[in-house]
């Protein structure tokens, strides 16, 4: 049943903003913080609803040790490496359940179904009577990228956080899981906005240690129940299997191991596009010092014959081609030896990181750099050079291609030389400081 719009979710349509932000690696958005990615294929684009983490307000009453959100923006693709910020498509104070400045729009996900696009997402209501604590509400629009416009009511018979929507294919019968302590499951009515089953307490999960964040996907008849859960000090992904979208489910294995450098939480999504699969899930790469701060990440995931899915190694250079002729940020490498990575504005991580060869021999290796049939003339490269230097580029296919003798300059500064072999199709670039020391790289582009 599609409820009345209010005129402030109609007000949500107007604040509708369009900008682009493109990067091929991981975080792949960095325009913003990130988190709970839930990536979801519609046409020939993949689309990202993730959380928006925000530094909590002053005089709002809020811990600043917490998560702190007020809205969502949806992200779209059609490449994995391009992507475009549609704006905000929900905000708290204009969902008229959502209590004032709560500032708890927790992770989301969403669905298409008959040409509609359903966008389920938790957050504290105002009416006590509704039950205290988080609920789930839905918003509706007739394109992914909105304008949605939500339901004036939260779903019925539903409390907790980290909505994941799944329709089976099979039947159409759609699926709402949601995690509070335990993971819940329910059947939705067709009309998408309500339950049509009781609450099933999904049981075969770990019942020591956090878990949340389910997110059921299928593959050749499997029902796969992903979800973050602390085994240890902090979360991990996992995921069990069934033949059933509601169960008994039985523990299949690790996804993704715990984060190296600490970031508490974790949190998935699980497609397929053009004849791959990708995980999707978050990290603190923009603010390292502080994990309710988090930026969205991909990387390609594989399956074993058997239908168990290999272990994701969290990666730097994340997926899909580099366009030679763009920016190449090298800090996102594939491989490393004695170079090291940092923030380039330590105050403003926004500004992105540089590579630094502190000593002859350090390298850096950066895979899948798409020079198509372009014959390139000039490589330039945005350095620092405390001291004289010599930074060769090479590519695994081509060996050396271009050397810069670099000159003491203090500050940022592009240098251009000539490409002596140009590369042609996709390469594996590798830049290595082989006399000298002290070389900062921002980024390389070919001309
Ligand atoms: O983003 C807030 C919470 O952190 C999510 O709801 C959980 O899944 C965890 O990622």
């Amino acid at each position: 049943m599609m409820r009345k719009h209010t005129k402030e979710a109609v007000a949500v349509i107007v604040s509708l903003a369009v900008t682009i932000t493109a990067s091929a690696q991981n975080p792949f958005i960095t325009n913003q913080f990130t988190a709970d990615p839930s990536a979801r294929v519609f046409g020939n684009r993949v689309y990202v609803f993730p959380s928006h983490d925000i530094q909590a307000p002053d005089g709002k009453n809020l811990r600043k040790d917490w998560f702190c959100m007020e809205d969502y923006h949806v992200f779209s693709s059609e490449n994995l490496v391009d992507w475009t910020d549609h704006g905000v498509i929900v905000t708290q104070n204009k969902v008229s359940w959502v209590k004032r400045d709560s500032y708890a729009m927790w992770a989301p996900d969403a669905i298409e179904r008959n040409g509609k696009y359903y966008f389920y997402f938790p957050a504290t209501p105002k009416d006590s009577t509704i039950g205290r604590g988080f609920t789930i509400g839905v918003a509706i629009a007739d394109k992914p990228e909105g304008p949605y416009i939500p339901e004036d009511r939260p779903i019925k018979g539903v409390r907790g956080i980290d909505p994941g929507v799944f329709i089976d294919k099979k039947d159409g019968q759609a699926y709402l899981y949601w995690s509070q302590g335990n993971l819940y499951g329910a059947k939705l009515k067709a009309n998408m906005l309500e339950l049509d089953s009781e609450v099933f307490t999904l049981k075969e999960f770990p019942t020591k240690g956090l878990k949340e964040g389910p997110y059921v996907f299928e593959r050749n008849g499997i029902y796969y129940m992903t979800y973050p859960h602390v085994e240890n000090n902090i979360e991990r992904l996992e995921y069990a299997t069934s033949d059933n979208p509601l169960g008994p489910f039985k523990f299949a294995g690790v996804i993704m191991d715990e984060s190296p450098t600490g970031c508490w939480t974790n949190h998935q999504s699980i497609i397929q596009f053009k004849n791959q699969w990708y995980l999707f899930y978050h990290h603190n790469d923009l603010s390292p010092r502080f994990d309710k701060k988090r930026s969205v990440r991909v990387d390609s995931l594989f399956f074993n014959p058997d239908g168990t899915i290999k272990k994701v190694i969290p990666t730097l250079r994340g997926v899909g081609l580099t366009n030679a002729l763009k920016e190449i940020q090298i800090d996102r490498y594939s491989h490393i030896s004695g170079a090291t990575v940092d923030f380039i504005d330590t105050v403003n991580t926004f500004g992105g990181w540089k590579t630094v060869f502190a000593k002859g021999g350090d390298w850096v290796q950066y895979n899948s750099v798409d020079f198509g049939s372009f014959k390139a003339r000039t490589v330039t490269i945005r350095v620092k050079a405390d001291a004289n230097a010599v930074l060769q580029i090479g590519t695994k296919q081509n060996g050396i291609i271009a050397e810069a003798k670099l000159i003491k300059r203090s500050g940022w500064h592009d240098v251009e030389i000539p490409v002596k072999k140009a590369p042609k199709d996709v390469n594996d670039l590798v830049i290595t400081l082989t006399t000298g020391k002290d070389v900062e790289v921002d980024w390389i582009k070919f001309k």
